[in-house]
């Protein structure tokens, strides 16, 4: 009895933990991660041949948040869909970002299902699309492109990048991410999920960030007594 009282004291100091994170995702913007991030980006995603859908079984690992993830089936064309200009979108890019719409890092979570390459790109207001990411083979050839691995993803893998370090363009400060497109290009379907642009390198979205060990620290500290 005394210790099944104190694994529930335990759960629910984690689940206040993770409910206090989710709340409290300063200087980061959430482009997709819940179930509800994921329906909007969908609906706002109007351009490109791929055929996009919610994906609710095949989704990044960590994912605490209703099983979710973007899911773009290749259909021919361009296999991607995207918008340039994202409704509601305030991203300014800044080598030191305080204000609540100032960023440097993106991470983001994809995988891939056949095929030879996936791309991830920026829409920016200086040199449009030039600023994207892949991996596996670039196979339409869209750059400038940094290749973040040489093999398509076939497990869900994340990255987190650096936007001032990787894009000239953007490292004077003051320039703005308008868009985005999530490119599956070639095989069966792109996956993407937990795409988060934050202020300081660290994955905002992880369930393992600093915030939340530091509060579990606490809630122990508090249970022992
Ligand atoms: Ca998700
Ligand atoms: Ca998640």
């Amino acid at each position: 009895m005394k210790h099944l009282k104190f694994s529930l004291i335990l759960a629910l100091a984690l689940i206040v933990g993770l409910v206090a994170q989710a709340a409290d995702l300063k200087g980061a913007f959430v482009v997709i991660d819940d179930e509800a991030s994921i329906k909007d980006a969908l609906q706002k995603l109007t351009n490109g041949q791929g055929k996009r859908e919610l994906e609710k079984k095949d989704i990044y690992k960590e994912d605490d948040d209703g099983k979710a993830a973007i899911r773009i089936n290749v259909a021919g064309g361009d296999g991607q869909n995207f918008n340039p200009t994202m409704p509601d979108w305030e991203l300014e890019i800044e080598k030191k970002p305080t204000g609540k719409n100032q960023f440097r890092y993106i991470t983001f979570a994809w995988k891939k299902i056949g095929g030879d390459g996936i791309q991830l790109q920026l829409h920016a207001n200086v040199n449009s699309w030039g600023h994207r990411y892949h991996a596996g083979a670039n196979v339409k050839n869209w750059n400038p492109s940094i290749q973040v691995d040489k093999k398509i993803p076939e497990k869900w893998e994340v990255h987190t990048r650096d936007l001032i370090e990787d894009w000239k363009d953007l490292n004077k400060g003051g320039q703005k991410i308008t868009g985005i497109a999530f490119t599956a290009w070639d095989g069966k379907a792109g996956l993407w999920d937990h795409v988060v642009f934050h202020q300081t390198p660290e994955d905002p979205l992880a369930p393992q960030a600093v915030d939340v060990k530091a509060k579990l620290a606490v809630k122990w500290g508090e249970i022992k007594q």
